[in-house]
């Protein structure tokens, strides 16, 4: 292609937009190539703009493990519900195993053995006690 010698190369200038993440010089004019989570702006091309993932499908934007999906700039982040936390890598909820905690503060005072679940937890007990684990935490009833 023909460049114009009167063509601004606007990316070697450092006059392309601030939000420009990669200038492409072209004849006339400049675009962009932009991070992951950003996409090019369709109007002017000549800037990134953020990709609200959340605006977009769970399993497909977001990741399917992601309960509350909350946009931020360049990527995205999740609340997520009870018994889950945050994956530290990336944005998604994943189980908490509570049994690796403390008896009495990360699970039930009253669960023998703790045996994690997701959600929640399950109970085995010692001889002579039942076992509840109708709910997400377990425990075990003496008579
Ligand atoms: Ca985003
Ligand atoms: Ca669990």
């Amino acid at each position: 292609m023909h460049i114009d010698f009167s063509d601004i190369n606007e990316c070697e200038d450092n006059t392309h937009h601030k939000d420009c993440h990669t200038c492409v010089n072209a004849e006339g004019s400049y675009t962009c190539e932009c991070r992951d989570g950003y996409d090019l702006d369709p109007i002017t091309k000549q800037r990134c703009i953020d990709i609200d993932e959340c605006y977009g499908t769970k399993g497909t934007h977001y990741h399917r493990d992601c309960h509350k999906c909350i946009n931020t700039i360049g990527s995205y982040t999740c609340e997520c519900d009870e018994y889950y936390k945050l994956d530290p890598n990336e944005p998604k909820c994943i189980d908490v195993n509570e049994c690796d905690g403390e008896r009495g503060v990360d699970f039930n005072e009253d669960c023998h053995h703790c045996q994690n679940t997701s959600p929640g937890y399950t109970c085995r007990c010692n001889a002579g006690y039942d076992e509840d684990n109708t709910h997400n935490e377990g425990k075990c009833i003496g008579e």
